[in-house]
């Protein structure tokens, strides 16, 4: 294993060159972008009043509605002919929010990706099979740069052409495989269909993110494919992908990249930090960035850290998985659920695949949700095709029992018939709001 410095650092020193780089960045912002002199001033913070890395605090937070006020480039800290990258994410709503990187943003970006994919078990000399989608979003080029910096055989497949990318894998065997959980599942069913076992293919280590997944879905993922599954973390405002990594070694949350971020983990409500260990907002602030520096940017995914350091040996602050968004958390009857929740307990569940979708219609002012879940095509052979079979009923009830006894919510459960919920080349469509679309034909 290659540990680099910081990775295995003494907390103090970690401290250390962030308030360095924290105080860099915070004179660097003030002096070249308009928006945070202004929230500086308002709050009446100077420069000077950082002085250690916790009066980050005093610096007022970041959201994403700043960056579409201030749409294409107006937080940018440097000027426009320094800019070699420009990314953006659609959002659900009015205008994406744009991110640009200088050359050296994006070398940096690079160095960052290369250690998170050795931190995830990828080797120089071995090949990375790359299925993020390229294009704006930044998975794809954002595990290209650092899979070639690292000194890895990069195939820019991106999302989609599923038979394609299986035929590259027997043919280039690589051993890492990148993408989002939802489609290398994908991948890996197509592959069963097409009559390849995925178990018996070159795959190593596989590297998944950019969406919430759960622990069951990385069971389910690491016996089809026989490899070691990794989750990877980060978003276009912070940087990309490789904010945060697990090892390899242990899976046991994710390495965050501390020497280029710091986090910290608020009530989003009171927005107070919250202590160690505890569930919260993340909110991160860049240490390193030359176009795009960002300060106390709220995240809106909800985790929690912990400082203790990991059987790995690294010690490095690690953050749990991410439950889900804020936006993304579903309120039924006062209890809150996140899907990678619904997720953990649907996957136990023999007769039906891993993919789902949770509906949202309104009744008057109460909130209905119906959770579609697929059978296994052995199942529906059982039945003879029949979805009005008994058996059916008696697995509907089964699913709704097992959510009200865990996730401590009733919803419908609708059994769809196999290949019927979509499938996903990117980020999966979880949640499907009809209560949105009622409102816009309204
Ligand atoms: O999703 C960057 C990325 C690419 C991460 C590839 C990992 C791998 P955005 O499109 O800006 O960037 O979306 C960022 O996706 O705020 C989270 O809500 C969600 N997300 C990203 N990684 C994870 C993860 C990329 N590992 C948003 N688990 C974030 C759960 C994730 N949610």
């Amino acid at each position: 294993m290659i540990l680099h410095e910081i990775e295995t650092a003494a907390r103090e020193e970690i401290e250390k060159l962030q308030l360095k780089r924290l105080k860099e960045t915070v004179a660097k912002v003030y002096e070249k972008v308009p928006f945070y002199k202004e929230q500086f001033d308002a709050l009446n913070v100077k420069v000077e009043d950082i002085q250690s890395v916790r009066d980050l605090i005093k610096l007022p937070f970041t959201v994403k509605k700043n960056l579409r006020d201030h749409y294409p480039f107006g937080l940018f800290a440097v000027d426009q002919k320094e800019l070699v990258r420009i990314h953006a994410s659609s959002g659900t709503s009015g205008k994406p929010t744009v991110v640009g990187y200088t050359k050296n943003d994006v070398q940096m970006w690079s160095n960052i990706v290369a250690r998170a994919i050795a931190i995830a078990g990828g080797n120089p000399g071995e090949v990375l099979h790359n299925a993020y989608g390229y294009g704006l979003f930044t998975g794809g080029l954002g595990l290209h740069y650092g899979s070639e910096q690292l000194g890895m055989a990069t195939v820019p497949i991106s999302g989609g052409n599923t038979e394609r990318q299986i035929t590259l894998i027997q043919d280039f065997k690589p051993t890492v495989i990148c993408g989002t959980p939802s489609y290398v599942l994908n991948i890996a069913e197509t592959m069963l269909e097409m009559g390849i076992d995925p178990s018996q293919t070159s795959l190593k280590y596989g590297i998944f993110g950019a969406e919430p997944w759960s622990e069951e879905m990385r069971r389910t993922l690491e016996q089809l494919l026989d490899i070691k599954a990794v989750d990877i973390y980060g978003l276009s405002e912070v940087i990309g992908p490789g904010v945060s990594i697990e090892c390899h070694e242990a899976q046991s949350g994710l390495h965050i990249a501390e020497d280029h971020f710091l986090v910290e983990v608020i009530d989003p409500k009171t927005l107070m930090p919250v202590p160690e260990g505890e569930e919260g907002e993340l909110v991160f602030t860049s240490l390193t960035k030359e176009a795009f520096p960002i300060i106390r940017y709220r995240t809106g995914d909800i985790a929690s850290v912990t400082k203790e350091k990991c059987a790995c040996g690294r010690t490095t602050m690690r953050m749990s998985r991410v439950k889900g968004r804020i936006d993304d958390m579903i309120i039924i009857r006062g209890v809150n659920v996140f899907p990678s929740e619904i997720e953990h307990y649907l996957l136990s569940i023999n007769e039906i695949v891993p993919h789902y979708q949770l509906h949202l219609t309104k009744k008057g002012s109460l909130l209905n949700v119906e959770l579609h879940v697929e059978i296994n095509e052995v199942f529906y052979q059982n039945i003879n095709c029949d979805l009005s079979h008994e058996s059916v009923g008696r697995l509907a009830k089964n699913i709704q029992t097992i959510m009200k006894n865990n996730c401590l919510v009733s919803m419908g459960v609708k059994v769809n018939p196999p290949k019927s919920i979509p499938r996903s080349q990117g980020k999966a469509v979880r949640i499907v709001d009809h209560t949105k679309e009622s409102r816009l034909k309204v």
